[in-house]
């Protein structure tokens, strides 16, 4: 693989480890743990891993030796950057504990093992892979472990290996299903430990005991390079409305995040709408009010960032969305069977209660057409197709029409789109995310080490130098309560949406109406890989918010 100038000098980039683990360790107990909800049933489902004690991880004076252990590794979902330093880390800590220690990487996710699709990760491999974005070391994937056939199916191949531990790098999903994976083998006695590494751009993993799911800061940066760009462009020709919708399938971290970096005239937070209780027409109508406000300065132009997930918070929304699952579910072939869109458009208003069918003639047609189509194998409309930054600017303009005729606007108003979510996903990680990662990686050799199952590898303290990152393990089941998933009751990791009394949140609305009607833009520019700590080495914004302070 040629390397580009900047990958060979990034290649030499040592992560910093946390000081405690730079030598041998021991694990020590906490007090025991519970579910943060719905424990019973979650203890009754996990009879061998709930209620561990949190584990963190000391310097050992006396160490012995370590015997060389084979371990496996997966990546589960959509890439973060850093995947691939959680991948070195990983094998630099079991090869600390005996350089005879082999890492297994299974292929294209949880697939992999199923399918018995699998390579040794040699050091000439994980050498060319340090330190750089992707998740092409071994592929990822979207398959579901959750069937016992499966989890028989991976164990043949890890018996066959002499795999002794497994290493699931995912989100919250993947990490659930890697709970109840250890739940399993633990159970039949297979000898196979499972640890789970918190990864996803969306920033979703997180929570008392995880302080942030790797890949968040890299990708935000990365969006807000480009926001900021785009935000000086806006400034310069004073002419356009850039709507910019931003990943991240349900909640607004990366928005929000975006946000409080570069100061846009308007982020929408779909958790705030949902809580407003909040019509799409009276979203549209608060942007409209701010583009009116704007042009009443003369300011004809201005940026309004998107979260993804918004379309499916919009409570009403939210109700149409889920009558036509069942409705199209149970009449697919009557719906098959209209021969024109005027005729399908006419049959599921018909059939909608009469809020949903209003909700439904509101949208634009193009979008309420959307809504019945492109459904997933699950039978639920993909929001993510649909296009809910040209949605608003479209919306927007027609309402800016009637404040026209009202008398109450007397501007230009011209949009253009973006789409920012694949352009990040695998970025060279950040410093922050390169220290993360390799530390998560090498903490969870040390857990594997500590002979432990169904836990997840931790650091905290990451608003302070890497250097001072407290190692440890959090049992899984402690971060898990019961949902309705597809019709049933099912044990899940609590998926961490924006919280409106949140430091992150709090911060953005108390300036939010200064940076609507003014022009506060701020440009982060590129990620920094070399140069001063504070150009390079700064967290994410919501971690410092969020964790201002030493806790350990
Ligand atoms: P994970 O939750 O698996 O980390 O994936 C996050 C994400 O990047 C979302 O932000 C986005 O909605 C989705 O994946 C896109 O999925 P795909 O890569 O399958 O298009």
């Amino acid at each position: 693989m040629k390397k580009s100038a900047l990958q060979t000098a990034r290649a030499a980039y040592r992560p910093k480890l946390p000081v405690v683990l730079t030598g041998a360790v021991k694990a020590v107990e906490g007090e025991p743990t519970q579910s943060v909800a719905d424990q019973e049933a979650i203890r009754q489902l996990f009879p061998n891993t709930y209620g561990l004690p949190e584990l963190r991880f000391e310097k050992n004076p006396s160490p012995t030796p370590g015997k060389p252990i084979n371990v496996g590794v997966i990546l589960s979902g959509g890439q973060a950057p850093g995947g691939h330093n959680v991948i070195s880390g990983l094998f630099d800590g079991i090869k600390k504990i005996n350089k005879n220690s082999r890492l297994y990487g299974f292929l294209m996710g949880p697939g992999g093992l199923v399918d018995h699709n699998y390579m040794e990760l040699t050091p000439e491999i994980i050498d060319e892979y340090r330190n750089t974005g992707g998740f092409d070391i071994i592929g990822s994937g979207r398959t579901k472990l959750e069937t016992k056939e499966q989890f028989d199916k991976g164990l043949e191949i890890l018996k066959e290996l002499d795999i002794k531990a497994l290493v699931i790098i995912g989100g919250d999903d993947s990490n659930t299903n890697a709970a109840v994976l250890a739940e399993y083998y633990k159970n039949i006695g297979a000898g196979v430990q499972v640890i789970g590494c918190p990864k996803t751009i969306d920033g979703d993993l997180k929570n008392e005991v995880i302080e942030t799911s790797f890949g968040f800061d890299t990708a935000t940066k990365v969006y807000s390079e480009v926001i900021g760009n785009i935000q000086r462009d806006c400034n310069s020709a004073k002419k356009y409305w850039h709507f910019i919708k931003l990943m991240g399938r349900s909640a607004s971290h990366i928005a929000l995040e975006c946000a409080l970096q570069t100061q846009p005239n308007i982020c929408i937070i779909s958790e705030e709408v949902e809580a407003k209780n909040m019509t799409l027409q009276e979203v549209v109508n608060d942007i409209a009010d701010v583009v009116a406000a704007r042009a009443a300065r003369g300011d004809n132009y201005g940026v309004v960032l998107v979260p993804e997930g918004l379309i499916e918070f919009i409570p009403a929304v939210k109700s149409l969305i889920a009558q036509l699952n069942d409705l199209l579910a149970a009449n697919a072939d009557e719906f098959a069977a209209l021969a024109t869109p005027a005729e399908q458009r006419a049959w599921v208003i018909a059939k909608l209660t009469p809020e949903n069918a209003a909700t439904y003639e509101s949208l634009p047609e193009g979008v309420a057409r959307q809504l019945t189509l492109d459904r997933d194998p699950h039978g639920n409309v993909q929001v993510s197709l649909i296009e809910t930054e040209k949605l608003l600017s479209e919306m927007v303009g027609k309402r800016l029409a009637e404040l026209r005729k009202e008398g109450k606007y007397n501007g230009k108003f011209s949009a253009q789109h973006h789409f920012f979510g694949y352009e990040g996903r695998c970025a060279d990680p950040s410093n922050f995310d390169a220290d993360y990662c390799y530390a998560l990686g090498y903490n969870a050799a040390c857990l594997i080490e500590a002979g432990v199952t169904g836990y997840m590898s931790s650091l905290r303290n990451l608003t302070k130098p890497s250097v001072q990152w407290v190692a440890g393990g959090i049992p899984v089941t402690m971060m898990m309560n019961m949902e309705r998933r597809h019709g049933e009751m099912k044990p899940v990791i609590q998926k961490a949406l924006v919280k409106l009394d949140g430091a992150p949140f709090l911060k953005f609305a108390s300036k939010r109406d200064k940076w609507a009607l003014e022009t506060c833009y701020t440009y982060p520019g590129p990620i920094q890989y070399f140069g001063p700590a504070e150009v390079c080495d700064q967290p994410s914004k919501t971690l410092m918010y969020e964790h201002p302070e030493k806790k350990f």
